[in-house]
Order: C-alpha cells, then sequence, then structure tokens
C-alpha cells in the first residue's frame, strides 16, 4: 500500500476499540442481586443448610457446594518464570511512517493509536515474592494491531544468560530455590546458581548486568527494555533487515542501592507495583520510546560478533538507536486476574512485515511460549480470554476444547469445503496474509554451536570498562555478596577464574572480599556442557579484543537527569514546625511533579508555629527512608526538638545518607542532622544542603534530587583497579 494512500485513510480509534471490547466481558456488580452461576436469586449467602440451626451440614447444599468447588478451582499455575508481575494498559503511538524497512502497518500509520497491554516482572522468584530481589526484569508488550496481536516479550536486560534453549531449564533449575530444601526464594545468591554459571563462560556477559545496578530498577517507569533477539524487518518489496528492539524511559534509567533494595523488600515487598499504580492512578503516566537499531541484510557479517548470539548486543555506536514512537502507559487493568495473570504473550504473536531469525534461543523460545499457556490456562482456547483476543476478527477452522468461549455456528469446520464457499478463505500477501521471509537454507543437520558464538568475554568487558567509578564498585560489591553466599570455595574460585578473564582489577576486588586469590591460570574456559563427542577445543572460548572500549549507552550515569516528576520526597515534622518553610519546599516540589508526605511522630495533626494544623501522612513507624528520593528537615525549635528525640527519625536521615539521596535541612534545623552519623561530612557533601530561605534551599534542593544518587559518598576503594 502506498505511503500518501495510508495518510488519507480515516484514522481508526483501535484503543477505544480494545477497550470497549474488554467493556464487554467487565463484570459489575453494584447494585446487582446476587445469584448462583445459573442465574438462580441467592436468598442466604451466610448460612449453610443443616439439618437444625446446630446439626449437621447437608449434602444437598448446591449454593455452598457451587461457591466452595469454586474457591477450591481458584488459582491457576503460575508462571514457570516470570511468576511476579504488574500490567497496565496504553498505547503506542508512531513518530514517523517506517515504511522503508518494514510493511507492519502499525509501524507505518502514524495516525492510529495502537492499544497496548505492558506486564512487568521478575524472574525467579514466586508470584508472591518481593519486588526488589536482584534480578532481571521482563518486559514484554503486547500491541493489539489492525493486524492481529505482535507481542515484544523482552528484558530490561539486552542480553541473556544462554545462547542455545536448550540450556534454559538448566539455567532455570540452577537459579531457583535449591530443590532440596526450596531455599533462598528469588535470590541467585546461591551455590546452585553459581555453580552453573561458573561453568557456562557464554553467560560473563549477561552477569555483568545482572550483578550491575539494572537488576535494581528504583521504578519500572525508569528502566529499559529489550527484545534481546536480533528480528527481522521486511517491507513491501520484500526487502530484509535487521533489527534490535529498545524501550527508552522518559524518565532516564535508575536504580536503588542494594542495601536499600533489601530492606525495600521488608518495607513494601509490593514497592515496584505500587509505584507503577500509583503513578498511572495519579495521571503521571510512564512512557517510553520504542526504538530500532536496523542493520541491512547485506551487513549479517559485518561484525566482531554473531547477530544470532543472544550474549551479545550491537553498541550504539556501532548503529544508532533510532527512536520511532511513544508507548504511554495510561489506565491499570480492573482485575490482576482476568488481565495481569491471564495474558499470554508469545514471540509468535507476530505481524507482517516483522519476522524471526535462527538465533536458536528465539527458535526455541517459539515453541516454549504457546506450550506454557496450555498447562497455565488449561488448553488451547486462552486465546479467547478478553484479554488475549486481538482486536480484528478471528476465523478459522479450529473448534472445541476445554473452556471454548466462542459458539461456532456453521457445519463446516474444514478446508477446502464448498459447503460454505471455502471459507474462511486464505489471504493474498498484498491483503495482508502472513508469508515467511524466504530465508535460503541449505545446510547439514547438526546438534552444534557456531564458532562465532565462542567470544565471551569481550562483550562483558566492554560492558565493565562503560562503567562509572560507582557502577563498578558495585558489580564489585554484588559479586562479592552473592559469591559470599556460596558455600563451596571450588564455585567461588572457579567464578574468580572467570571474573579474570573479564578484568584482571574485578576479580581481585573480589577476590580480596573473598579472602580468596584468583586463580593463576584459570580453568579453560570451556562450556562444560559440551557434547560427549566433540573436542573439549571445539568449544574452548575464543579472546576477542574488541575494537570499542567503551559505549557510553551501557552506563546509567549518562541517563537522562533532568526532572524530578514523580519523586517521592519526605518531609520530617513535628508539632511547632515551621509552616512557611514546609509549605515553601512542598509546594515547590510539587509544582515540578514530585510527591511530598509528611511524616510525624504520629498520625493525625501536628500544630505548627503559627498554630496550624498539619495533617501528618505517615508517622515514623509506618514511614521508612527506603521508600523516598529525598527528604527535608524543615525549621522550628520545638519541631526539631521532637524530631531528634526520636531515633526512627535520625535513623531515617542516617540511612537516607547512607543510600546517597539528597538531604535538605533548614538552618534551625540543624540539631537535628548534628545528631547523625554524618554531620561532620555536610560541609563537604554536594546533596546535603543547608539554608535559612526555603525558597533558595529548594530549588537547590530540586536540582540535586534530579541528580538521583551522590554515589561519590561511598567509600573510594583501597585496591587499585
Ligand atoms: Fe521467557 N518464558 N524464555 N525469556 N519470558 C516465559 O512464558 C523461555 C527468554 C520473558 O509477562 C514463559 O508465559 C525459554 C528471553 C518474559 O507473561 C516460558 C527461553 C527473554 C516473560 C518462557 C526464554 C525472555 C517470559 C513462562 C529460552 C528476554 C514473561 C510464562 C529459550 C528476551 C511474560 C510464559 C509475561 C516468560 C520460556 C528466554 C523474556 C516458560 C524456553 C531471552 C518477559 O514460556
Amino acid at each position: 500500500m502506498a505511503k500518501n494512500e495510508k495518510a488519507a485513510k480515516p484514522a481508526i480509534d483501535t484503543t477505544n476499540r480494545k477497550n470497549e471490547q474488554l467493556g464487554q466481558f467487565r463484570d459489575d456488580a453494584a447494585g446487582q442481586q446476587m445469584t448462583i452461576n445459573t442465574g438462580l436469586k441467592i436468598n442466604d449467602d451466610q448460612n449453610s443448610l443443616k439439618a437444625g440451626d446446630r446439626g449437621p451440614s447437608l449434602l444437598e447444599d448446591f449454593i455452598l457446594r457451587e461457591k466452595i468447588t469454586h474457591f477450591d478451582h481458584e488459582r491457576i499455575p503460575e508462571r514457570v518464570v516470570h511468576a511476579r508481575g504488574s500490567g497496565a494498559h496504553g498505547v503506542f503511538k508512531l513518530y514517523e511512517s517506517q515504511s522503508a524497512v518494514t510493511k507492519a502497518l502499525f509501524l507505518n500509520d502514524t495516525e492510529t493509536e495502537t492499544p497496548v497491554f505492558v506486564r512487568f516482572s521478575t524472574v525467579a522468584g514466586s508470584k508472591g515474592s518481593s519486588d526488589l530481589a536482584r534480578d532481571v526484569r521482563g518486559f514484554a508488550v503486547r500491541f493489539y494491531t489492525q493486524e492481529g496481536n505482535f507481542d515484544l516479550v523482552g528484558n530490561n536486560m539486552p542480553v541473556f544468560f544462554i545462547q542455545d534453549a536448550i540450556k534454559f531449564p538448566d539455567l532455570i533449575h540452577a537459579v531457583k530455590p535449591e530443590p532440596n530444601n526450596e531455599i533462598p526464594q528469588a535470590a541467585s545468591a546461591h551455590d546452585t546458581f553459581w555453580d552453573f554459571i561458573s561453568l557456562m563462560p557464554e553467560s560473563a556477559h549477561m552477569i555483568m548486568w545482572a550483578m550491575s545496578d539494572r537488576a535494581l530498577p528504583r521504578s519500572l517507569r525508569m528502566m529499559e527494555g529489550f527484545g534481546v533477539h536480533t528480528f527481522r524487518f521486511v517491507n513491501a518489496e520484500g526487502v530484509a533487515s535487521f533489527v534490535k528492539f529498545h524501550w527508552k524511559p522518559l524518565l532516564g534509567v535508575h536504580s536503588v542501592a542494594w542495601d536499600e533494595a533489601q530492606n525495600i523488600s521488608g518495607k513494601d515487598s509490593d514497592f515496584h507495583r505500587r509505584d507503577l499504580w500509583d503513578a498511572i492512578d495519579s495521571g503521571a503516566f510512564p512512557e517510553w520510546e520504542l526504538g530500532v537499531q536496523i542493520v541491512p541484510e547485506e551487513d549479517e557479517f559485518k561484525f566482531e560478533f554473531d547477530l544470532l548470539d543472544s550474549t551479545k548486543l550491537i553498541p550504539e555506536e556501532l548503529v544508532p538507536v533510532q527512536r520511532i514512537g511513544k508507548m504511554t502507559l495510561n489506565r491499570n487493568p480492573d482485575n490482576f486476574f482476568a488481565e495481569t495473570e491471564q495474558v499470554a504473550f508469545h514471540l509468535g504473536h507476530i505481524v507482517p512485515g516483522i519476522d524471526f531469525t535462527n538465533d536458536p534461543l528465539l527458535q526455541g523460545r517459539l515453541f516454549s511460549y504457546t506450550d506454557t499457556q496450555l498447562l497455565r490456562l488449561g488448553g488451547p482456547n486462552f486465546q479467547q480470554i478478553p484479554i488475549n483476543r486481538p482486536v480484528v476478527p478471528v476465523y478459522n477452522n479450529q473448534r472445541d476444547g476445554f473452556s471454548r468461549h466462542n459458539i461456532d455456528t456453521g457445519k463446516t469446520s474444514y478446508s477446502p469445503n464448498s459447503l460454505n464457499k471455502n471459507s474462511p478463505e486464505q489471504v493474498r500477501a498484498e491483503q495482508g496474509g502472513y508469508v515467511t521471509f524466504p530465508e535460503r537454507i541449505d545446510s547439514v543437520k547438526i546438534r552444534a554451536r557456531s564458532k562465532s558464538f565462542l567470544d565471551h568475554f569481550s562483550q562483558a568487558r566492554l560492558f565493565f570498562n562503560s562503567q562509572s567509578d560507582p557502577e563498578k564498585n558495585h558489580i564489585v560489591d554484588a559479586l562479592s555478596f552473592e559469591l559470599g553466599k556460596v558455600k563451596t570455595v571450588a564455585i567461588r574460585e572457579r567464578m574468580l577464574g572467570i571474573l579474570s578473564l573479564i578484568d584482571k582489577g574485578l576479580a581481585a576486588e573480589v577476590a580480596y572480599a573473598l579472602g580468596l586469590h584468583v586463580p593463576q591460570s584459570p580453568e579453560t574456559p570451556i562450556n562444560k556442557s559440551i557434547p560427549a563427542d566433540a573436542a573439549t577445543e571445539d568449544y574452548e572460548s575464543v579472546q576477542v579484543e574488541g575494537s570499542l572500549s567503551k559505549s557510553e549507552a551501557l552506563s546509567m550515569a549518562n541517563t537522562i537527569k533532568d526532572s524530578i516528576q514523580t519523586r517521592k520526597v519526605a518531609i520530617l515534622a513535628a508539632d511547632g514546625v515551621d509552616e512557611k518553610a514546609l509549605f515553601a519546599v512542598k509546594k515547590a516540589i510539587e509544582a515540578e511533579g514530585g510527591a511530598v508526605k509528611i511524616i510525624a511522630p504520629r498520625l493525625g495533626f501536628i500544630t505548627s508555629l503559627n498554630d496550624e494544623k498539619i495533617q501528618a501522612d505517615e508517622s515514623f513507624l509506618t514511614a521508612a527512608s527506603v521508600l523516598f528520593d529525598a527528604v527535608y528537615v524543615p525549621g522550628g525549635g520545638n519541631s526539631v526538638a521532637s524530631i531528634e528525640a526520636v531515633p526512627n527519625a535520625v535513623h531515617f536521615l542516617n540511612e537516607a545518607f547512607k543510600h546517597c539521596k539528597a538531604i535538605a535541612a533548614d538552618g534551625g534545623a540543624m540539631q537535628v542532622l548534628e545528631a547523625t552519623y554524618f554531620s561532620k561530612k555536610i560541609e563537604n557533601d554536594e546533596g546535603v544542603m543547608v539554608g535559612d530561605d526555603a525558597v533558595t534551599l529548594a530549588a537547590e534542593f530540586i536540582e540535586a534530587i534530579k541528580q538521583h544518587r551522590f554515589w561519590e559518598r561511598e567509600k573510594p576503594r583501597k585496591i587499585p583497579a
């Protein structure tokens, strides 16, 4: 279809179509009478049927039986991975037609808003585990396009642990709680995980990401997303190119500290879920730009790595990310189970103009996602569950099966047929029928790993070298923590060997923390899962000196730091607080889109210096500094004295300082700062500001909050890298 033809087409509001469609299934019981599932009205939902009011219950009680049976069946198997997740609805809008590279309508048509449903997740933990586990985050997006559903089922890290799908069950068995005692939950700091990793050098690059702060997002709204695999775009002329997908958050990429993450898990294990829900609820809609890196088909072999290897990324310096559209999440689900739990993503949900490559990880996933839904959602009709229905009609000859929702009419359910004029009909490519890209394949059948997949370290090194000093320190700390929890010394040592092949300084620092020495000649990094018949040298890692020594895009230190939107600021106050200062700072922060909570010794009202009643949002018992981005202490003699006397309040400040957050105080509140462990460091710390003029102080404070964290506060390293 020509470009101008499309522009002339009236915009179709598919967003509303999806909303209306979901609306048909929405059950609002408000003002309705109670019935059982046959529609029979219920007279008594409080008492079971008994032989006398103190007698035994009767088997006859069909109302009790229906209710309890339904309850007994309320759970479905949780996802074997990515069990813990949070979802949201939204829209995707394209900036400019991408018809030069893909014929996918939703990437050609700048008029239509494509509805989306997104599910973010952790990987290892169970459904009820903490949001702040050190883990990869799933970033799965469904586009309800006019050509059917397209699912981009990605992660917040651009690479993966393994190269071949056949290793996935092993990876997941290793990271999940150990099978004898089911310990630890939602954590990778245990023997089985590092045992496996230390024997799989191909995981080296992903381990750098997983041990970096990327594994501890400040918010699901502040993380990047990646399609990970190389996909294929195909245009209307049949010309293909390779494509990597990216999501770039407009709030920048920000993380929390590891100590903070562990504390958040105790104070609010729903921290990310709540944050996403609250942001959408308050109208601060999370936004990401969709980015693509395009590699022409003829450039397939131009790189030092193989485009089909999911342990590699394409550095943005080599192929820039073009931002082609924006996704806005603007509606919370009505029902967690019906939508977030029952959504069934699948890489094979594809549209014309997008195709697969031979990445062996991607190919394996194409099998897994349908298979897993059959078990989880109880049969082959899961596509008819409201959240999974496309916005376009579905017609085929599939019939019956568990929980078929449609009433398929007519007597033909086969093709070809003459009784129904051969309907439903196949569709020609020009009219949107999906035609697989005719890639030429001429090869022998073989179980093998391509030699082009054997460089396991150069991108791990590129990632480490690209980090700022604080980020490098955090990687050292994370590895020291994780390996410190590993009981088997041989595993720790083997990992030190792997680390020394990435960076000698990194290995030395971790070895120091573990009280070990880096092995002089590390075990040959051979993938220990080599085929029985293969020579070990066939699988020896290749050491490539990558031509790029640094990539700016890989460091979060280079992210956007220009806004305090949705950042949470705590104001510590008590009776006698200087309300002028308090309100001046509060107003300034709120004007910039920040959210302020007043925290007092107890709930209820506090009385200010000038007898004004101010409501406390939280008390020192219910609030914790780890749930905030910054803290401010206004003046007022009595208030300051009361706060200083509350150990939890001083702890609040100490912890905020330890986690490198911005702290502001009125000159009159110095007494509180003097009670903290950092009182002597205030003068030389850019992130702590004291001032008498609330307006000037607020402006400085806002600039500091934009910086997110003052990591330089952390101790410099003693061991030279
Ligand atoms: Fe998945 N993965 N995966 N995965 N994955 C699942 O599908 C699987 C992989 C990802 O919010 C499962 O519906 C295999 C890479 C996300 O519902 C399952 C392999 C990436 C989600 C499955 C991989 C992902 C899943 C479990 C190796 C990043 C959550 C429940 C070949 C690009 C989707 C389900 C949601 C979920 C299998 C590797 C991302 C079992 C076999 C690489 C975001 O089918």
